[in-house]
C-alpha cells in the first residue's frame, strides 16, 4: 500500500533536486586559423575533445584576479593547447560564450605561464563562474604587470573558440 506512494515521493524529490544539480560545459575547445594540425573533414578546424584536454599536463595558479578573491586554478598551460594544434600562428583571438572577442600575442600568455583553467578550488569551472575555460595569469606574483584595465582585457572567461592569425 505505501509502496506506490513511496515511488511517487522519490520521483517528486528527484524532480524537485533537478535544478540545483547544475552540470559543468563540456570541456570543447575549436581551433582554427594558422595551425598545422586539424581533425575535421575540411582540414580547417582541431576540435580538442574533453579527454584530450585531460590528458594535458595541469598546472596550477594560485592567485586572485579582479572578479575572484585568492584561489587555486587548475588547467593546461596555454601554450601547451598551442602545441597541441601545430599553432603557426602568433596573434591569438579568443571567441568566448558571451561573445566578447579579443586578440593578443601568444607570447603574452607563454611569457606569464597563464593556463587555460577549467577548475577553481578544485570544482570545475561552470557557465556562471568563467567556464568552461577561464585564461588565468599568476596576477599576484606580477602585480604591476597584470592589474588594472589592459591587462583585465587579457583575462577571457567562457573561452568556447581560439582562432591563430
Ligand atoms: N568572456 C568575457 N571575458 C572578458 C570580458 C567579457 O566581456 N567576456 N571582458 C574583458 C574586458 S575588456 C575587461 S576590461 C574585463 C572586464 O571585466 P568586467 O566585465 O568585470 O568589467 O574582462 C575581460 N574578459
Ligand atoms: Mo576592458
Amino acid at each position: 500500500m505505501a509502496i506506490p506512494y513511496l515511488r511517487i515521493a522519490v520521483l517528486w524529490l528527484l524532480f524537485a533536486i533537478a535544478p540545483l544539480v547544475r552540470a559543468a560545459p563540456p570541456l570543447a575547445l575549436e581551433v582554427q586559423g594558422k595551425i598545422s594540425r586539424t581533425n575535421d573533414a575540411s582540414h580547417t578546424v582541431y576540435r580538442i575533445s574533453e579527454a584530450e584536454l585531460l590528458k594535458l599536463p595541469v598546472h596550477t595558479i594560485v592567485t586572485s584576479t579582479r572578479w575572484t578573491p585568492k584561489s587555486t586554478f587548475t588547467g593546461p598551460l596555454f601554450s601547451d593547447v598551442l602545441k597541441l594544434v601545430g599553432a603557426t600562428g602568433r596573434t591569438v583571438e579568443f571567441l568566448t560564450l558571451d561573445d566578447y572577442t579579443v586578440s593578443m600575442p601568444a607570447s603574452n600568455a607563454e611569457r606569464y605561464g597563464a593556463i587555460l583553467a577549467y577548475t577553481m578550488n578544485g570544482k570545475r569551472l561552470e557557465v556562471r563562474d568563467f567556464g568552461p575555460f577561464f585564461l588565468v595569469y599568476p596576477r599576484d606574483t606580477y602585480p604591476s604587470e597584470l592589474t588594472g584595465a589592459a591587462a583585465d582585457a587579457r583575462f577571457v572567461w567562457q573561452v568556447k573558440a581560439l582562432i591563430l592569425k
